[in-house]
């Protein structure tokens, strides 16, 4: 992105659905995140308690059990910056945390999360560590906040998460008649993408599967909208409350404590047993057996 003295993140966020910024979030809490939630990544992983959904690339919620996804959701820069680009208080509802590239197919995000007024709702990508091309980097399609509110019937579909891939297909039509152009986020450790509820954005696909990809989604509510889900909306909008994050400075907060010292140590000794078996068939093999 290019802030120049003309345009403020504000113009830049209207004019292109999306910004760049530093976070300046200590080193330490986004390494904290990533050294935290590490057990629960990849096929050998321990299954965390209290988040809201884990799969061996994404948890959910881990703000429940890790301090430093609280502090990077709530951190100042990212708080002051969507305040000056809404001109209203952002409130995080939801945090994801990835460790591999998500491949995801192109969307916005009010389709899953919509409010009223439209618009009200952003996300914000914290990278965990620096994205090159080959790690499958977060892609956005500039400009495409300006599309109009669009939900399943706008697409000719009934409201449903069985009409996603129709959803899916209907994204990619606009996307060729308008002629929009992908980005990819190449960005730094400790940048951050701020992207607007109705922009086009994906994963693309991870080149390189040996590597990782560590990053961290904030979803955001500003301005205390109507949040409603379209994929539930088959009688009518079906409004909710959105869980905001709970306040860890406050008394009664407690971090969950994790996986137990005999999960951990469990968890260990299986990794090493079957690295062990590794190297002994590949001993095997040269052997000629
Ligand atoms: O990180 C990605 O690859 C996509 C994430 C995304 O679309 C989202 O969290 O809204
Ligand atoms: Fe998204």
């Amino acid at each position: 992105m290019q802030l120049t003295e003309q345009s403020t993140i504000r113009e830049y966020f209207q004019e292109n659905g999306y910004a760049i910024i530093d976070t300046g979030i200590d080193e330490a809490v986004l390494d904290a995140a990533v050294a935290g939630l590490s057990p629960y990544f990849g096929d050998e992983r321990v299954e965390p308690e209290g988040v809201s959904y884990a799969d061996p690339g994404r948890i959910q919620d881990a703000w429940f059990i890790e301090n430093s996804v609280y502090k990077i959701a709530t951190s100042e820069s990212v708080l002051s910056s969507l305040k000056e680009i809404y001109g209203l208080e952002a409130e995080p509802f939801q945090t994801l945390n990835f460790y591999k590239g998500t491949g995801q197919p192109t969307h916005s995000d009010s389709i899953h999360f919509n409010c009223e007024p439209f618009g009200n709702m952003c996300g914000v990508w914290v990278a965990l560590e620096d994205i090159g091309p080959d790690q499958g980097p977060l892609r956005i399609y500039p400009k495409s906040q300006e599309l109009e509110e669009m939900n399943y019937p706008d697409f000719g579909l009934e409201p449903g998460y069985d009409q996603y891939p129709q959803y899916l297909n209907g994204i990619e039509n606009l996307i060729e008649k308008h002629g929009y152009e992908e980005r990819r986020a190449i960005i730094k450790k400790g940048q951050a993408v701020i992207w607007a509820a109705n922009v086009l954005h994906g994963g693309s696909p991870q080149n390189d599967i040996s590597l990782t990809r560590k990053s961290q989604v904030t979803h955001y509510y500003v301005g205390k909208p109507k949040a409603w889900r379209p994929s539930e909306s088959t009688n009518g909008r079906a409004y909710f409350v959105p869980e905001t994050l709970g306040d860890c400075t406050t008394p009664g907060f407690r971090a969950h404590p994790g996986p137990s010292i005999v999960t951990r140590v469990a968890g260990r000794a299986r990794r090493l047993r079957d690295h062990a078996r590794v190297v002994a068939k590949g001993v095997l093999n040269k052997l000629g057996r």
